[in-house]
């Protein structure tokens, strides 16, 4: 069953995107499916995370445009730390617009997104233009993008037929589209990458309409790949700690997904 591939099976498959099985393989070599979420905003303390958690992850997710102190020399250090630890970068930026502004976002302004970023997110709203231009910038650079299928969030209208066109937007551009952002497996493509964010050690939420789901939960019973955390790890007393054990528990829970 296709659910069962391991995922350094699937890193192998012919028809996987480069970028996909370079974190697939990852993964299996870390014993991590685990994405920290580092939602700090002063660059050094950003840089200290990435640098104490690298060993951990395998992904590491960025708002950029929540520090107050953003500079090229940063992003370097953060390229550097990625290539220390063998983890990858995930900026979500959440594209949303016109196939023509998403470019210039993704390639310029302030944060020169693309020159950095290994993987980037996207909202399917605005139509295929949207991945479109950011293919554009993205593919010659070996990048890979994200579709948002679903959210974590308390009344997400990113639900039922809308994930259904996102999932065939994606299978329609899988040269740069390498998976989804979403609650449970979409797809039978093993070849896609399912990432979910909401996940702390126990379900919940907070005051703002995040949900939360477990570890097990989200691995095991829906069948997602990469587990998202945030809160859960920066707001322990120990991060260090604290991201072990989400990466244990995604771990475990993705071993007993392919042993059955
Ligand atoms: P938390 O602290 O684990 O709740 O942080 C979750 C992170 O994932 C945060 O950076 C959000 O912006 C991000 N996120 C999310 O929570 N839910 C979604 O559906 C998407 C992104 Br898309």
């Amino acid at each position: 069953q296709k659910l069962k591939l391991s995922y350094s099976e699937r890193a192998e498959l012919p028809s996987i995107h480069p970028l996909a099985s370079k974190l697939l393989k990852i993964m299996e070599e870390k014993q991590s499916n685990l994405c920290v979420s580092a939602d700090v905003t002063s660059s050094e303390e950003l840089l200290q995370l990435a640098e104490s958690l690298g060993p951990k992850i395998c992904m590491l997710k960025t708002h950029v445009d929540i520090l107050e102190d953003y500079t090229l020399a940063f992003i370097q250090k953060m390229q550097a730390l990625a290539e220390k630890h063998n983890f990858l970068i995930f900026e979500d930026r959440k594209f949303a617009d016109i196939g023509n502004t998403v470019k210039h976002q993704y390639e310029g302004g302030l944060y020169q997104i693309s020159s950095w970023s290994h993987i980037v997110n996207a909202h399917a709203v605005p139509g295929p233009g949207v991945v479109k231009g950011l293919s554009a910038v993205g593919k010659p650079l070996a990048r890979g993008c994200l579709l948002i299928a679903q959210m974590s969030s308390q009344g997400s209208l990113a639900a039922g037929e809308y994930t259904k066109a996102v999932v065939q937007m994606a299978e329609e551009h899988s040269d740069f589209v390498i998976g989804f952002i979403c609650g449970s497996k979409l797809t039978e493509r093993p070849e896609f990458i399912h990432m979910t964010p909401g996940v702390q050690m126990q379900a919940g939420g907070d005051l703002l309409g995040q949900q939360y789901t477990t570890p097990e939960e989200v691995i095991y019973s829906k069948g997602s790949d990469v587990i998202i955390v945030g809160r859960g790890i920066l707001g322990a007393s120990d991060r260090v700690e604290a991201a072990d054990l989400y990466r244990k528990s995604g771990w475990d829970a993705y071993r007993k997904r392919v042993s059955q």
